[in-house]
């Protein structure tokens, strides 16, 4: 056994605890009064053998040459990309550029990706960068279709659509009116129409307050303030409409019959500054009625907000009194909840109680009633709140009834079974509900299992994202490496299988089965309508100052391979690669302009720049694509 297999040493368990006091005092220095009392805590663990050690390795590794079993589509943070991780190897598959500017594919660089991202007049980038948080995959009968993949940037308030086939983001939307861009969730189906089994919309949740609109004029009165869930099209990725309500929304998660969205809210106080999101003893699991929404929008029963043009709709408290025209429903959960998740069979939303020990179990058919009028009080849609330990943040499941809830104060995940704890809610006090706990290292966030939000969980695999890594790996300076963990869920107990780094700072991912994502291997060359053609559509073009140079690859030459060019001009290169070998992709870089980006095979992309300076550039291929890669350059002439 070698040291890095050793788990729980006495040195272990301290840290742990350490790490737990820690995190307490931090919440509870900041006023939050934390209903610890009659929370279980389980033992520290008892010490792996080093044979079941090797065989979880085992289990957790994928050989060299084999491919692994799932796509993990997993947010980057404050990078502004998304990223994929081979499940169950925790390889690093790749970085997918979203609001980030990406050297290497030219992301934030070229015409193509400019203009998906934005630009100012002057056409330089609007933003250069963003916050991911989560990810989610376009639905197709209760399942991912692999069509596209959908993720947020918090800092910017857009959404962006990733498609399925290349892998790459293709639309990037901005939200008007809100702040704090933060859950999403695609719809699963449409709420009145039968034969639309797949996703439509996609929801988005705002997390701040903003004054509606945003003037600084009475800024320091919360009236004015307000949040609004977005709906956008999945297709157009134009925004539908949105919804005002009272507090604030989180995380998402959507029914499988399409007629609700729930989204999870810590600041029904609607307040501005940290107490007063913590005063009250109840926040709200907030229930959107999609088909009563848009019948309201089709009604026109609309506003407008500032210079926006997209119908908002009343879903606040006061306007929606009568459950049976109400548009929203707000469930009491305890204080400042985080996360709501469904469960594949799609009857239960569990919303995470962060300062509660619990969890809440909110039955649909109940909400549902509750919009019909049949359920007197929205608290009654509450069917089981399960003590199952410290600092509960998100919840995945398996499919065989049993839930997996990280614990971010406790350093766990926790596996409780969903019957029981509605039964041991409803007085069978002999109700086995939490079944088993694993120590992960350290405080997880984000936990998700393989398959685990949609109808086909498999209850195979829990990954568990963490916060903390402190000392699983190699110190890197200050920034300790960020860490994840793959757990076996298939059998009773928990089995931690490895580590594996994440580049920082991930949060949600999502566990994709590798037969749904289908990839093209090369990019066809009606992509792009500006491609060249062959090489009777080469070379160079001037309309006064400004210039196109079109330019084809072929490994391992481009054609032509000099340009001449005067000082003050305005260039626009467009470069298609027409080798068609999978894989071979060419590189183009131009000495002192910044320029820099590949090219696919049949790929087109193009870059606009401003020569200045008068002498001799050699532009060369960045990528390795050829025995005679190091000879694919060629001049660009700048004459004075
Ligand atoms: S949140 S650790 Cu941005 Cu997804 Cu819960
Ligand atoms: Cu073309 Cu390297
Ligand atoms: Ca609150």
């Amino acid at each position: 056994m070698t040291e890095d297999t050793k788990a729980d040493t006495p040195l272990d368990s301290g840290r742990r605890k350490f790490l737990n006091t820690a995190g307490i005092a931090g919440i509870a220095g900041a006023g939050a009064s934390l209903g610890l009392a009659g929370c279980n805590k389980a033992d520290d663990g008892a010490a792996t053998a080093p044979a079941k050690a090797d065989a979880a390795h085992a289990k957790g590794s994928v050989a060299a040459g084999q491919l692994d079993e799932y796509y993990m589509l997993s947010s980057g943070g404050h990078s502004g990309e998304a990223r994929i991780y081979g499940v169950p190897s925790g390889r690093t598959l790749k970085r997918i550029p979203v609001f980030n500017v990406d050297p290497m594919s030219g992301w934030g660089l070229t015409n193509e990706s400019k203009q998906i991202l934005g630009t100012k007049a002057d056409g330089s980038l609007k933003y250069m960068t963003g916050d991911t948080h989560h990810v989610h995959g376009s639905y197709k009968d209760g399942t991912y279709d692999g069509k596209y993949f959908w993720i947020n940037d918090k800092i910017n308030n857009r959404l962006a659509r990733i498609r399925g086939d290349y892998l790459e983001t293709d639309k990037i939307t901005e939200i008007p009116n809100v702040q704090g861009f933060h859950g999403i969730f695609p719809d699963k189906r449409d709420p009145v129409d039968a034969a639309i089994n797949h996703t439509t919309r996609v929801f988005c949740g705002a997390e701040f307050h903003v004054p509606l609109p945003n003037t600084p004029k009475n800024w320091q009165d919360g009236a004015h303030y307000g949040c609004l869930l977005t709906c956008v099209d999945a297709e157009s990725m134009d925004v539908r409409w949105q919804v005002r309500i009272d507090g604030n929304m989180d995380l998402c998660a959507t029914s499988y019959d399409g007629k609700l969205a729930a989204l999870n809210s810590y600041n029904v106080e609607n307040g501005l500054i940290f107490s007063d999101m913590m005063s009250a003893e109840h926040d709200a699991c907030i229930f959107f009625n999609v088909e009563r929404i848009e019948a309201a929008i089709k009604a026109g029963k609309t506003v407008t907000i500032g210079t926006s043009k997209v119908p908002v709709v009343d879903g606040t408290r006061e306007a929606n009194k009568d459950p049976k025209t109400a548009l929203t429903c707000y469930v009491p959960v305890p204080k400042n909840p985080h996360g709501v998740n469904i469960t594949p069979d799609g009857k239960y939303y569990v919303c995470a109680g962060k300062l509660s020990p619990t969890a809440t179990v909110i039955e649909h058919e109940r909400v549902l009633k509750w919009f019909a009028g049949d359920v007197k009080e929205a608290k009654e849609c509450i069917v089981a709140e399960p003590e199952i330990g410290l600092g509960p943040l998100h919840t995945g499941f398996d499919g065989k009834g049993n839930a997996y809830t990280s614990l971010f104060l406790d350093s766990q995940v926790v596996k409780w079974n969903v019957a029981a704890a509605i039964a041991h809610y409803n007085g069978d006090k002999a109700a086995k509900v939490v079944l088993d706990r694993l120590d992960v290292h350290y405080q997880p966030g984000h936990g998700y299992a393989s398959m685990g939000e949609t109808k086909e969980a498999d209850g195979k695999y829990f990954n568990s994202g963490n916060k903390f890594s402190k000392d699983r790996f190699l110190p890197v300076g200050p920034l300790h490496v960020e860490t994840e963990q793959l757990i076996d869920i298939s059998g009773d107990k928990m089995e931690l299988l490895h580590d594996h780094t994440a580049h920082p700072e991930p949060h949600d991912a999502i566990i994709v089965r590798r037969d749904i994502i289908k990839t093209k291997q090369i990019y066809t060359l009606e992509d792009s309508p500006i491609h060249v053609k062959g090489f009777d559509d080469t070379g160079v073009k001037r309309d006064g100052n400004k210039v196109t140079v079109r330019i084809m690859s072929v490994a391992p030459t481009f054609t032509p391979s000099e340009f001449v060019l005067k000082k003050g001009d305005v260039v626009t290169v467009v470069l298609t690669n027409h080798d068609k070998v999978e894989d071979l992709h060419h590189g183009f870089a131009i000495e002192g302009h910044d320029v820099n980006f590949i090219v696919g095979p049949q790929e087109t992309k193009s870059m606009t720049f401003k020569v200045e300076r008068p002498g001799v550039f050699w532009f060369y291929c960045t990528h390795f694509c050829h025995a005679l890669h190091l000879e694919m350059r060629g001049r660009m002439i700048v004459e004075a």
